[in-house]
């Protein structure tokens, strides 16, 4: 019997390559699976690309997931699906196929060398706030005790986001 607990887990997904939209779709495709089980997702962005110059604009996404992976099962998880999809990383930041980040991981904190959860620049993104804002505005943030929905309204993030409307 399993009796691992289920996780409320929210991941932001990005791409400036490509397909953008079917890229994102794929990656909820390949990321499901018995231990990771998608809950709601928001709708699509566009979104201006936010620290790095001269790019595409972005396709973003926040889903909501049912999971019964570890934290670093997730990761994992993540990293997989990344590099099933053909991303190479070239230089930090720069344009890419596919990023699937763990913004939150239930209510747990975690400081690891490479995995920092809460998503450490969740509060300066508006690609991440908005989409999260739609689907989850009453979820706490474990660090600041803020509702997502305040951390939308107190975010500085002037970068441009719009709701993609889908037909
Ligand atoms: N991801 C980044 C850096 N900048 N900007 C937008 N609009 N969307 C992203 O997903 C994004 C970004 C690093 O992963
Ligand atoms: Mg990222
Ligand atoms: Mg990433």
């Amino acid at each position: 019997m399993c009796v691992t607990n289920n996780h409320r887990v929210f991941l932001s997904i990005g791409s400036n390559l490509g397909a953008r939209r079917g890229n994102l779709k794929q990656a909820l495709t390949l990321l499901q699976g018995t231990k990771l089980v998608v809950k709601r997702s928001s709708s699509l962005y566009e979104t201006e690309p936010v620290g790095m110059r001269d790019q595409r604009e972005f396709m973003n996404l926040v889903c909501e997931f049912a999971c019964r992976l570890e934290p670093e099962q997730l990761l994992e998880c993540c990293q997989r699906v990344e590099s099933q999809m053909g991303r190479r990383r070239t230089h930090r930041n720069g344009p890419r196929i596919i990023d699937i980040d763990i913004v939150f991981f239930g209510r747990k904190v975690i400081e690891l060398d490479h995995l920092k959860v809460p998503h450490p620049r969740r509060l300066d993104r508006r690609f991440v706030l908005l989409p999260l804002t739609e689907i989850a505005p009453g979820f706490v943030d474990p660090v600041t005790g803020k509702k997502v929905s305040q951390m939308l309204e107190q975010c500085q993030d002037l970068s441009w986001v719009r709701r993609i409307e889908e037909d």
